[in-house]
């Protein structure tokens, strides 16, 4: 039973527009419903960025020996927690990171040069009516990275192909440009709706927001921004990595063998 849902996820992630599977499996039972019934003998929890093992979870489920995490975040995962009880935490570092720094610069590109914009002109057939309007140039740009991390590095690196210079800095101004792809509370998003709105900041590209999946709609009429349903590691093959990982690292787990990718 421990491994179902992991399995699962390897399986929805390599058919991707499968959904039935996640009825079938996931919606039902619901999760209280399924705990109520398995709590006691549940020995491994497969989380996400979005549902991870928090205390009270750790503390419903008396036998839980890992947290094998489907995502490089652990912030939806009660690490004290895990420390204090002795249970194992692993995640999926490095097979994402090419994913999401290449949709960091696809968002920089996207903002900048307009091409969600460029392509609903085209799409509605308003190019025979006049060229579109002129955008802003990347290459070149200044880039501040907060979090110089894997993927951070593995951002600045492919900037740098682009000639921008890498420096944190101090403000972004009317003309700056806001990226988060790592995860919504690290950018204060009321503050972020209101500087775009109010024309203090000049654009954002969003992969992650605060409440997933809510997306603050005032947002949505704003054409200086680009707004993604959290898909930084979203590719097939990207995925499917991650699954192996989940996997590999239960496996490794129940046979008493290291762990792949230990954090706790
Ligand atoms: C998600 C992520 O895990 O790895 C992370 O921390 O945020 C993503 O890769 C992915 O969307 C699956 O939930």
């Amino acid at each position: 039973k421990s491994l179902w849902a992991c399995i699962f996820n390897r399986h929805v992630k390599q058919t991707s527009d499968d959904t039935s599977i996640l009825n079938r499996y996931w919606k039902q039972p619901r999760p209280s419903e399924f705990l109520s019934q398995h709590a006691q003998t549940i020995r491994a929890v497969v989380g996400n960025a979005t549902a991870g093992a928090d205390a009270k979870l750790i503390d419903a489920l008396p036998k839980l020996e890992i947290v094998s995490s489907f995502s490089v975040g652990l912030d939806k995962i009660d690490l004290t927690k895990c420390k204090e009880k002795g249970i194992r935490v692993t995640n999926t570092p490095d097979v994402l990171t090419d994913d999401v720094a290449d949709l960091a610069i696809g968002l920089m590109l996207a903002v900048l040069r307009r091409i969600c914009e460029c392509d609903k002109y085209v799409r509605r057939g308003e190019w025979k009516f006049g060229d579109f309007r002129l955008t802003s140039k990347f290459s070149g740009k200044r880039v501040g990275i907060i979090g110089l991390g894997r993927i951070g590095l593995a951002i600045a690196k492919r900037a740098e192909a682009f000639d921008c210079p890498i420096k944190v800095m101090d403000a972004l101004g009317p003309s700056g440009v806001l990226i988060n792809i790592g995860r919504g509370p690290h950018v204060d998003e009321p503050e972020l709706v209101s500087a775009l709105v109010e024309g203090r900041l000049g654009g954002a590209g969003l992969d992650v927001f605060e409440k997933e999946p809510e997306v603050p709609e005032q947002l949505f009429g704003l054409e200086n921004v680009v707004l993604l349903p959290h898909v930084g590691s979203g590719t097939v093959e990207t995925r499917k990595d991650m699954a192996d990982l989940v996997i590999g690292n239960l496996e490794a787990h129940f046979a008493n063998k290291p762990l792949l990718t230990p954090v706790v």
